[in-house]
């Protein structure tokens, strides 16, 4: 509501990843499902939540719980991957799970405001404010913005349960942002305003932080940290491990923006690359990878993996936070 903040229950900036070898499951239990938020976690609470939708719109509104309730209630199941420290971007943390989401579809609600001719980007505002301890800086919500054709896509929702329950209040309760196929920081958790309007956002999480540098006909440009890129991790053997000698299964999650169509493994610290098999990817799901390996010797040995997606982009070797996973173990 206008003027009227929302509390903090608690001001901790939080994360907590699982490690490859523990997402054994397709579909990732909650309880290992990775937690991220920069600022803390807001005091919401259900009866009191209500969302905005304004900027250029047709009638701005004001919904709260029931009218959510009151629409067609849909289910997606979608990779969540966060894109790591925005202070950090070429660091590969491989924080990710793949889970049910249940909710409505963003498209649905931004309907029933009606969206204006003008429009080309919806912002989403989460309740959460305050200091981002690594820069120090304070920020008055967590806002981030979509571009309007993603956010009127079949699969963007705003979730009010997590693989069959209701979303706790860590996942964003009442009601959060979820975007398969972009990564997770753009999922505003504790959902409070949708507005829409004809520029990008200028919030500290939009333009400013969450912006890679690149290249583009020798100009620097900055490109919001949207689509996933290509990536894929080990579940077995795990790091560190030892394994038998003999025939060995070394299989894994591989996922991008679009359907990845090849996984290559290489067991000799990056100098051959063999095809995995890959299965066809389910919705917006991850896929798993096999690939039979038979050492032909003992002692440490360096596996790596390496995705390439259905436009042709393939994990880049270092430098990126999708850059290739290596895995050190021993054969006995
Ligand atoms: N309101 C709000 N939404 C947020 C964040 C946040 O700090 N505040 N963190 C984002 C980031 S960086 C990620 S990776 C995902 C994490 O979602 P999860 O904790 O449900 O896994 O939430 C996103 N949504
Ligand atoms: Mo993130």
């Amino acid at each position: 509501m206008p003027g009227s903040k929302v509390p903090m229950k608690d001001n901790q900036r939080y994360n907590s990843t699982t490690p490859p070898h523990e997402l054994d499951e397709y579909r990732t239990p909650t309880d290992k499902f990775f937690v991220v938020h920069h600022l803390g976690i807001p005091d919401m609470t259900a009866a009191a939540w209500r969302l905005k939708v304004d900027g250029l719109v047709h009638r701005a509104i004001d919904l709260g719980l029931a009218d959510i309730a009151a629409l067609p209630q849909v289910e997606v199941e979608a990779v969540h991957e966060c894109a790591g420290s925005p202070l950090r971007p070429t660091a590969a943390v491989r924080r990710v799970g793949n889970v049910v989401w249940g909710g409505v579809r963003l498209k649905d609600v931004l309907q029933l405001a009606g969206v204006g001719g003008d429009a080309e980007y919806v912002w989403a505002r989460g309740a959460d404010s305050g200091v981002y301890p690594p820069t120090g800086r304070d920020a008055d919500s967590y806002l981030k913005d979509l571009p309007l054709r993603k956010a009127l896509s079949d699969e963007v929702l705003l979730a009010t349960t997590l693989n069959g329950a209701p979303l706790d209040e860590r996942h964003g309760a009442p009601v959060r942002l979820v975007v398969p196929g972009f990564y997770g920081t753009n999922s505003v958790k504790w959902l409070t305003e949708l507005r829409l309007e004809a520029s990008r956002a200028n919030g500290y999480f939009t333009t400013e932080l969450y912006n890679d540098a690149a290249v583009q006909g020798g100009v620097e440009v900055r490109r919001p940290v949207w689509e996933v890129a290509p990536h894929s991790i080990i579940v077995a053997p795990a790091a560190r491990s030892h394994v038998p000698a003999g025939p060995c299964r070394v299989w894994g999650w591989a996922w991008s923006a679009v359907p990845v169509q090849q996984v290559e493994i290489s067991v000799d610290a990056g100098r051959q690359w063999r095809n995995a098999v890959v299965d066809a990817r389910e919705g917006w799901c991850w896929q798993r990878f096999t690939f039979d390996w038979t050492p032909q010797v003992s002692g440490p040995q360096q596996l790596a993996c390496r995705a390439t997606d259905a436009n042709g982009n393939v994990q880049p070797d270092s430098g990126a936070r999708n850059h290739v996973m290596r895995l050190d173990l021993t054969v006995d």
